[in-house]
């Protein structure tokens, strides 16, 4: 009987911004394919979590989140960088600056996007109408049919900040 059907892996990795900055106080659930959560953790200053001991053979998903202050790194430079991306003046040089200022999450960044930012500047609205933080895996790691440890890369990208001045851990 070939020992891998009993086979077990670890599932880990670490959660940082795009520039590299580790992120603490992300929830992070390891579901299995019919998504119920089997573990979860949070991460601390690290960035880091781990799954171990997870049986081999198995197709497992992931999902991250991380509340926080919708108006953290969100400044009037923000608009103004949003403004010029938007006028083709200074366009985002990064494509994590264009997920930060998709503040709608429309897949696009337009005077719409503008608008939700300065109502958040201006204390109009406390919140956008997403979670403040978008965390994603690099789309090129599976979890499907679990056949080795598995180490993720996660980033994380605070809405509305395109100038990377959000307090990751305040
Ligand atoms: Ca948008
Ligand atoms: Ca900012």
């Amino acid at each position: 009987m070939p020992l891998t059907i009993f086979s077990q892996h670890t599932i880990s990795g670490q959660v940082v911004m795009p520039n590299a900055i580790a992120v603490c106080d992300v929830l992070v659930e390891l579901m299995d394919a019919s998504n119920l959560v089997l573990d979860q953790e949070i991460t601390q200053n690290d960035g880091l979590f781990s799954f171990e001991n997870q049986a081999g053979g198995q197709d497992y998903r992931i999902r991250f989140s991380k509340e926080g202050s919708a108006v953290n790194g969100v400044s009037t430079l923000d608009l103004v960088l949003v403004a010029q991306h938007i006028l083709g003046v200074r366009p985002f040089s990064s494509p994590h600056q264009i997920v930060a200022a998709d503040v709608n999450n429309s897949e696009t960044v337009s005077t719409l996007d503008m608008v939700f930012i300065r109502k958040l500047i201006l204390g109009v609205d406390q919140n956008f109408t997403i979670p403040a933080w978008g965390v994603t895996v690099d789309a090129n790691q599976s979890l499907t049919n679990l056949s080795s440890d598995v180490d993720l890369d996660v980033t994380a990208i605070k809405k509305g900040d395109v100038n990377g001045t959000v307090a990751v851990c305040e």
